[in-house]
């Protein structure tokens, strides 16, 4: 096994002098201990490439403009396939103590598994801060109003999110059992949102999510409250582009997906004008781009350029 820590140290100091005669502008980075890492390795050593997700996601195209932006990242690029994948390639690299730098996202079980930290964003591109909102389609307040009252209501706290989201990990992610489970351990909550809310006899409604964790467990916890006010509840997991087309054409009633203001704000303007949005359900959310903490990097700016 290649220990790339070990032997950083070890390649630095031999090719130091060659890279630094190469390149005027090299940067170097104190780890602590005393010894002047050349962080350039690791770039390289990660093929200047970062491990991205779907391609549909938001966070894909905010990571091409982190690329386009960060002159640290010209010449790199984004390997995208799914979370699932950008996941194992994590668990890999972090059990092989490998340099890897992913699309990161929170709340998500990710940084409770992995010791993992976001790498410094000094322009801004991820945002500092995001909250998932809950947004309807035009009308659905005259045509549903008690599942509008219930959209309107459903709000979580962040720790809340990540336990659940730890739970869903080690049940197999069964959302439906962790969002069921949810519900029958917080019946106070559940009688907060439906006070006074007046039950309807099999009205269909149709909600439309994005399928990563966190979605995934607050749509199920909507959909088994919304049926014990009788409503007959259909999930249909589409992409960030869908669930902002769906809702805007009234094809989908509502969606508690999008993530705002940076990683779906390009879909929520091109939209905007044709949905309601009731506010985030969620709030300390956060994307951006992320690294094994035992990587001696911080922040973006600490990347090399691809040659
Ligand atoms: N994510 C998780 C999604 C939204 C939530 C950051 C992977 C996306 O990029 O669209």
């Amino acid at each position: 096994m290649f220990n790339w820590r070990k032997n950083l140290g070890i390649i630095a100091g031999l090719s130091l002098s060659l890279i630094a005669a190469g390149c005027g502008t090299e940067e170097s980075n104190d780890s602590g201990n005393g010894q002047t890492e050349d962080t350039s390795n690791v770039s390289e050593e990660m093929g200047y490439q970062i491990t991205g997700i779907e391609p549909g996601a938001g966070q894909t195209q905010t990571n091409e403009k982190a690329i386009a932006e960060y002159e640290s990242l010209a010449g790199w690029e984004q390997e995208t396939s799914s979370a699932a994948a950008m996941l194992t390639a994590l668990g890999d690299a972090i059990e092989n103590e490998e340099p890897i730098i992913v699309a990161a996202w929170s709340p998500h079980y990710m940084f409770a598994k992995y010791d993992i930290k976001y790498l410094e964003d000094p322009e801004l591109i991820f945002g500092e801060e995001e909250h998932i909102t809950t947004i309807v389609r035009q009308g659905l307040k005259e045509d549903m109003p008690s599942a509008y009252t219930i959209l309107d209501r459903l709000h979580w706290e962040l720790p809340v999110f990540q336990e659940a989201l730890l739970e869903a990990q080690e049940m197999d992610f069964d959302f439906e059992k962790v969002a069921q489970e949810w519900v029958d351990e917080n019946p106070e909550k559940v009688t907060e949102w439906t006070e006074g809310v007046e039950p309807v006899d099999g009205t269909s409604i149709d909600l439309v999510l994005t399928s990563w964790d966190a979605e995934t467990f607050s749509t199920n916890v909507a959909k088994i409250v919304l049926e014990q006010q009788g409503f007959d509840v259909m999930l249909t997991p589409v992409d960030p582009s869908i669930m902002f087309s769906a809702i805007a054409s009234g094809d989908s009633d509502a969606t508690l997906s999008p993530w705002m203001p940076a990683t779906h704000g390009a879909l929520y303007e091109e939209y905007d004008g044709q949905f309601e949005d009731l506010g985030p359900n969620l709030e300390g959310a956060r994307i951006g781009l992320a690294v094994p903490s035992y990587m001696d990097i911080d922040s973006i700016e600490d990347l090399e350029p691809a040659e």
